[in-house]
């Protein structure tokens, strides 16, 4: 892939089979052009932000390259989002998917359909400790660094629940043909 950006994606779920959510799209992503599959943390669960009247969710962070500008990268998510049966009901209210650009590099981005680094990625432990687990050296835009943010973040109620394999996916590929998972 031509002109690497190093992305992290977010992704979530709390409808579904939220672990089955995350796998789906995290196969989908590493099959879709214009993006590489690099380290995907573990999945973790926890208790959701916003309304409380709505399941735990399963999070976890995808760490891949794009050769795809910010904005089709965001048109892509959305496809994706939508493909599993995303529907917008409440604002932090429940999906079967979430996918938010975390990171694009090191760019700053501000558009009206898109903020980066995302806007809520400085307080929220379901963003940071995965982050963490494959990036721990991280410095993020306007923000400091990763474990600055870490240590002013409570764990609360987060926890892993499934170990994934933080090897590359290009190996994990390598052995499997093409399918990462
Ligand atoms: N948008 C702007 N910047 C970005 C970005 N960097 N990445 C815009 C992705 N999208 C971005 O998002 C609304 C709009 O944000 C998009 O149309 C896009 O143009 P949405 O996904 O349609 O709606 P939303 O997710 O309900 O709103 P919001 O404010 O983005 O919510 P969040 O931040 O996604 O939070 N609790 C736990 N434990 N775990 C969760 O993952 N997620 C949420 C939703 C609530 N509570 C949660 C979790
Ligand atoms: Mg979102």
């Amino acid at each position: 892939m031509s002109d690497h950006i190093q992305v992290f994606i977010g992704l979530g779920s709390n409808l579904n089979k939220p672990v089955e959510q995350l796998k789906e799209a995290v196969a989908t992503l590493s099959a879709a052009d214009g993006l590489k599959g690099i380290k995907l943390s573990s999945f973790y669960s926890g208790k959701p932000m916003g309304p409380q009247d709505q399941p735990d969710y399963v999070n976890a962070v995808f760490q891949m390259e794009t050769s795809l500008a910010p904005s089709p990268l965001l048109s892509l998510l959305q496809k994706i989002e939508n493909g599993q049966g995303r529907i917008r009901a409440r604002r932090w209210g429940e999906r079967t998917l979430d996918l938010d650009i975390l990171l694009y590099g090191e760019q700053s981005v501000n558009l009206p359909e898109l903020t980066i680094p995302h806007i809520g990625l400085s307080k929220r432990n379901f963003v940071l400790y995965p982050l963490q687990e494959i990036s721990p050296d991280l410095v993020i835009p306007q923000l400091g660094t990763l474990a600055e943010l870490v240590a002013q973040c409570s764990l609360a109620e987060l926890r892993r629940i499934e170990i994934t394999s933080s090897r590359s996916l290009s190996e994990n590929r390598d052995r499997s043909e093409g399918k990462p998972f």
